[in-house]
């Protein structure tokens, strides 16, 4: 089968190949036909060493498809069936699990990172975050296969599996955000715009889109921001809307130091900030001992949207067909798998005004 293979950690380009075959789901695993895969920001996080990843392996991680085979002992799933892959498959009985942390859960995500999940000949292959869905097939732990009901369209389906899930997630299980509150989001890519739809659904009355590329900016009054500023006007737009106070939540989704910095300095003494953007392990911020306590400010991290996969990709699904949630509007790009490499550069120049490129695969 075809699957976009990352010889070696550093690599800009993978290697389209087509003699690359998944391993034979084992117990309690399924095999899925990827129908259509997203292009998230970790995947050239992945290629570029910034998060961990084992090379050589297929990459992406955002992607839905059909069941196709089933391994021993799995009962909630039958072929045909259409779902979701999730890079954190919940055990449903580990302590994470069990105290409602089900993002949290190690149990199969630690396995399916670190066993090899493809091959090619005699060699083994990776699948990144236990996936690879730029791959024709991915076999996974049969917990990590959320069921969606047919009629909702592959695309759709798979942008919620990764950066509709960590987006929405952050602001409604993680921070919280209640009716009314003001917002800002750093970062206007795939995920902050989801952040920013999920401000909107939680009634969140000033969402402040923050970004330096003004079509991204742009692209983010169209899903709810009600400002948007780049980051050096954001200062100024603080103080006119808040009277210099700061915004009751500030999100970054980038993941840099000065990113996370800015989003402590614009929220309000006893307000909460929350880190979504995946950084570096040896990227470091600073906060003085005095500014922690003297402010009162929450900062929470935000892992996968504090979600509880199975309940959070319903509910996702839920808010698209109640019109809440414009999934639709989110696909900028459509690709074949051919051109995954060329919607990677896209994303890595950085400066274009797509949210997410969804490559079809099948
Ligand atoms: C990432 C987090 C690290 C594993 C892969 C997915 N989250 C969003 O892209
Ligand atoms: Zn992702």
């Amino acid at each position: 089968m075809k699957a976009a293979v990352l010889t070696e950690i550093g690599t800009e380009e993978l290697e389209l190949r087509d003699d690359i075959t998944t391993v034979p789901p084992g117990p309690h695993e399924v095999k899925i036909r990827v129908r259509a895969s997203g292009i998230c920001h970790s995947d050239l996080s992945a290629m570029d060493g910034t998060l961990p990843a084992l090379a050589p392996g297929v990459v992406g991680h955002e992607g839905a498809g059909e069941v196709v085979e089933i391994g021993p002992g799995v009962e909630h799933l039958a072929v045909g069936d259409h779902v979701t892959v999730s890079f954190v498959p919940p055990c449903g009985a580990c302590a994470d699990c069990l105290r409602g942390q089900p993002n949290l859960c190690a149990v199969h995500a630690v396995a399916a990172f670190t066993s090899p999940r493809f091959r090619h000949g005699k060699d083994e292959l990776f699948g990144y975050a236990g996936l690879g869905t730029f791959a024709e097939e991915v076999v996974v732990p049969a917990a990590g296969a959320i069921r969606v009901d047919d009629d909702v369209p592959f695309e759709i389906a798979a942008l919620v599996a990764c950066g509709v899930l960590t987006g929405v997630g952050a602001v409604l299980n993680t921070a919280k955000v209640e009716p009314g509150s003001s917002v800002a989001i750093i970062g206007c890519g795939g995920v902050g715009i989801s952040v920013i739809q999920g401000a909107r659904i939680a009634g969140a009355s000033r969402i402040v889109a923050v970004d330096p590329v003004a079509a991204k900016r742009d692209l983010a009054l169209r899903f709810g921001a009600t400002h948007t500023a780049t980051p050096e006007e954001l200062d100024e737009l603080k103080q006119e809307l808040t009277q210099g106070a700061g915004f009751d939540y500030a999100i970054d989704v980038v993941g840099l130091s000065t990113t996370i910095r800015s989003a402590w300095d614009q929220t309000r003494r006893g307000g909460t900030v929350v880190i979504v953007g995946a950084g570096k392990a040896d990227e470091m911020v600073s906060f003085s001992a005095q500014e922690l306590f003297l402010h009162d400010k929450k900062i929470l991290g935000s892992f996968y949207g504090s979600c509880h996969v199975h309940r959070d990709t319903a509910k996702m699904i839920e808010f698209w067909r109640a019109g809440m949630l414009d999934l639709d509007g989110m696909i900028s790009k459509r690709l074949t798998f051919d051109d995954v490499n060329k919607g990677l550069d896209v994303l890595r120049a950085g400066n274009h005004d797509l949210i997410r490129q969804v490559v079809t695969i099948a």
